[in-house]
């Protein structure tokens, strides 16, 4: 059986010699072109940047490598006792390409679990916040903290050859994933459980299996289940996303991997992003709440007109590339297909309610490219169904996920030597003259 980074270095020289290839042969190519409302709007649609991990269909959704999430929950390997894919057999996949065999993932999910524990310097930052501050900003501090024993920066400072750039963002990356559930569980347990301690990691379980028991939802299994489907699948979605970007903008400097990281959780916790799994909640339980027992698809709808027309999102809906359903809100409702419990909770039928009418409300108001769900319109109304109802605390779940792609994506970068991320600005000036002489 290889190790991971055996693995990464079988694969490495293939892509280094692609890139190679590319840059020498086609650097001038024109493969596209800018208009003005890629300027103005967000760089949308613009094909900018290098990401390998991952590619984004509009239609399709996401696919990682070429698998679709259908594929993957066929492919990679689940937990003893569990049929959900885990983060290490995607993460293995993100990182190599490959689909890791049973062993190799037992292997990866030993070596995060042996790395698991926490430096006691970073449970005295963590507990000495005060429990007011959101859970997205401990994540940050915790993460970008963690940086203290980044052995990037350390040879950096040696004076590492760029040959080796790859080798030490690995290891900060797998130090840092396998960190994350015990950072994000003693949030959890601070915030919401008055400190309580957190069980040892179990060396025999898997990286999220090992993050519910800290959470104190270990006993559960379903929950456990959900939370490894959970964070596999919102593991990588190409790199043009606001978090993923951040971090492989921030890296490109040669920040090491843990600030990187902990800037990406700050775009992250914004509403338009991965805080849309806190507003969704938010925003069901509002509804819910003015609703009563009265809800029918003609009171929803009129719930979502008022929503809209007060200016405000509906969150959970639209998104930047896709234009159909979005494949991880499909996978997560069919998760929820397969439990009885699931079908008759109150928040799973409102959120398939909503599904019924909330497209056809966004089409009738005209705005939005995509009337459709994303993936958060379902993802946290299962965690509150299972009882972990403190919805603050979502998009620190879709923080510990994010990392293993956007992690990923660093390896990549520092082995393919990608230069630092700095385009071009222009003033409305410059772009009016433009405009007028093209
Ligand atoms: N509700 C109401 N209006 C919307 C929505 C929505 N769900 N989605 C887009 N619009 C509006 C948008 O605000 C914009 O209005 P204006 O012209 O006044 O600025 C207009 O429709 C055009 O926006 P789009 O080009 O369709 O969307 P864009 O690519 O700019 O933004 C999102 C994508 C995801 C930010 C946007 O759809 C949104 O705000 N959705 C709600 C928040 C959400 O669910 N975010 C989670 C995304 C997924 N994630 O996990 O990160
Ligand atoms: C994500 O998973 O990052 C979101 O769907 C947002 C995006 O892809 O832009």
């Amino acid at each position: 059986t290889k190790t991971l980074k055996e693995t990464l270095q079988e694969v490495i020289p293939a892509k280094q010699e692609q890139f190679k290839n590319i840059k020498a042969k086609h650097s001038q190519t024109v493969v596209g072109d800018v208009k003005v409302e890629n300027i103005i709007g967000g760089m949308r649609g613009l094909k900018a940047m290098l990401w390998e991990a991952s590619v984004l269909d509009p239609y399709e959704g996401i696919r990682f490598h070429g698998l679709s999430i259908p594929d993957c929950q066929k492919q990679l390997p689940a937990a003893p006792g569990g049929k959900e894919i885990i983060a290490e057999s995607m993460l293995w996949l993100l990182l190599t390409g490959k689909v890791p065999t049973e062993a190799e993932t037992r292997q990866l999910s030993r070596e995060l679990a042996e790395k698991g524990d926490l430096p006691a310097y970073i449970e005295h930052l963590i507990d000495s916040l005060p429990t007011s501050l959101h859970p997205m900003t401990q994540l940050s501090m915790g993460v970008a903290a963690l940086n203290h024993d980044s052995v990037f920066q350390a040879q950096y400072e040696k004076g590492m050859k760029k040959s080796e750039y790859w080798e030490y963002t690995l290891e900060d990356c797998i130090n840092l994933i396998a960190r994350l559930p015990a950072l994000a569980a003693r949030i959890y347990r601070n915030v919401y459980r008055s400190g309580s301690d957190l069980p040892a990691i179990n060396k025999d379980l898997d990286l999220v299996g090992n993050y519910s028991n800290m959470l104190g939802y270990g006993a559960n299994h379903d929950l456990t289940e959900y939370l490894r489907l959970y964070i596999s699948i919102h593991g990588d979605h190409e790199g043009g996303n606001a978090s993923a970007h951040t971090a492989h903008l921030v890296n490109s400097t040669l920040s090491d991997p843990y600030i990187s990281y902990s800037a990406a959780l700050c775009a992250l916790a914004g509403p338009l992003h991965g805080l849309a799994n806190q507003e969704v909640l938010r925003w069901q339980l509002a509804m819910q709440k003015e609703l009563g027992d009265n809800i029918t698809h003609e009171n929803i709808k009129d719930y979502l007109w008022k929503t809209l027309k007060s200016g405000q999102v509906v969150p959970g809906y639209g998104h930047g590339v896709l234009r159909k359903s979005d494949p991880r809100f499909i996978a997560l409702q069919e998760f929820c297909d397969t439990r009885p419990d699931l079908l008759q909770s109150p928040t799973i039928q409102m959120v398939k309610k909503t599904f019924e009418v909330a497209p056809g409300v966004l089409m009738e108001h005209g705005k939005t490219k995509n009337p459709w769900p994303n993936v958060d319109a379902t993802s946290g109304c299962v965690l509150y169904h299972y009882g972990l109802t403190e919805f603050k605390y979502y998009t620190v779940i879709f923080g510990v996920s994010r990392a293993l792609g956007a992690l990923t994506q660093l390896v990549w970068a520092r082995a393919l030597g990608l230069p630092l991320e700095r385009p071009k600005s222009i003033s409305m000036d410059v772009l009016e003259k433009l405009i007028t002489t093209s």
